[in-house]
């Protein structure tokens, strides 16, 4: 009997031995070269990704830079942020000219295949509505024949628009138009009866942009999927399992309660899971190419998912968006984490 569990041991110890870690390619030599990485993000939403008068950017899409610059570089600062609408995002990410788009951007199949992507997981469940100005005195999406509706191109929002009033059997006039902030002033403007995007969107244009806030309501009706997730180039797997990795660390630190806040404490914690996602048993690190502090220098500097969701959007934020969807699954929500074993 105990021969046949050293004979199990044995041929388990060389199978992890075959099974090396590393499929490093040109993209994190590179970026391990220049000693930053170069995050795609968008021109400036609310509570995603927006940079202050001082230049620094902050959100939830920010974070996931943040995070896997810490994992790569053990400094979640070495950062550079280049803005990019939704039409040039993706040309942005295929010429190079950022090594990973962390920019509201929907999951889909042909991103995923024909534009030559890999989706490593998702940042925020969203799905996509509509703004309309109270005094219009629409109470809901199905009252919305005819109506004039400002719109961004290279967008799912575009698509799923289209679909939606021909199922409904409606007609609208599209006011298509690139730059977010023409967008708003479209809209706020009056040239738009109706603002259509990402549920998130919607909140943080009203937060951070509406004159007057308490004018604009947000339908009821959610007409779309839109799984926001970071987004990057096919051609180099352990790149994209290290940005993967970097949200999962940060989904399953909050499962097992590690925050930026008590990190050190937890350093010292005798559960052998904590001490596996804090490389204190060490291993994972290694596996994935990185530091074996990796997920401790990501949750000490950006904090866990929680922590980056409540201080961005969530109830410590001006958006005061709820967790819903975005709770992790122990909780009822979607936020689900692989382990990290
Ligand atoms: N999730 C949708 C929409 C993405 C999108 O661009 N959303 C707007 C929401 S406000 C945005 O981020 N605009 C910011 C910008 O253009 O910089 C997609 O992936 O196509």
């Amino acid at each position: 009997m105990l021969n046949k569990f050293l004979a199990a041991g044995v041929a388990a110890v060389t199978l992890a031995g075959v099974a090396t870690a590393a499929y490093a390619g040109k993209e994190l030599d590179a970026i391990k070269a220049r000693g930053q990485l170069i995050c795609g993000v968008s021109t400036g939403v609310a509570g995603f990704a927006s940079a202050d008068s001082q230049g620094k950017w902050t959100g939830i899409d920010v974070d996931v830079c943040r995070a896997v610059a810490a994992a790569l570089f053990g400094d979640a600062d070495k950062v550079k942020y280049v803005p990019t609408t939704a039409q040039q995002r993706f040309t942005a990410l295929q010429s190079g000219e950022v090594d990973l788009l962390a920019r509201t951007t929907t999951y889909t199949l042909t991103r995923d295949t024909a534009l030559g992507f890999d989706f490593t997981g998702v940042n925020y469940y969203d799905g996509q509505g509509f703004m309309v100005n109270k005094k219009l005195g629409v109470k809901s999406a199905k009252e919305l024949n005819g109506a004039t509706v400002c719109v961004q191109p290279g967008t799912t929002t575009e698509l799923n628009l289209a679909d939606y009033f021909r199922a409904n059997k409606m007609s609208f006039k599209p006011v298509v138009i690139e730059k977010i902030e023409e967008v708003r002033a479209a809209f706020f403007a009056g040239r738009c009866d109706v603002f259509t995007t990402d549920a998130s969107g919607l909140y943080a244009t009203r937060a951070a942009n509406a004159p007057t806030p308490d004018d604009y309501i947000i339908l009821p009706e959610i007409i779309s999927k839109e799984p926001l997730g970071p987004v990057v180039r096919h051609g180099d797997n352990q790149f994209a399992d290290i940005v993967r990795w970097s949200l999962f660390a940060m989904i399953e630190a909050e499962e097992y309660g590690i925050t930026s806040k008590n990190i050190d404490e937890m350093m010292k914690s005798d559960n052998p899971t904590i001490k596996r996602i804090l490389g204190v048993t060490p291993g994972m690190g290694k596996a994935l190419g990185v530091d074996e502090k990796w997920v401790y220098n990501i949750i000490k500097q950006v904090g866990n998912y929680g922590e980056s969701f409540d201080r961005n959007v969530g109830m410590g934020s001006p958006l005061k968006i709820a967790r819903g969807q975005n709770e992790l699954w122990t909780k009822g929500g979607l936020q689900y984490a692989p382990p990290i074993r």
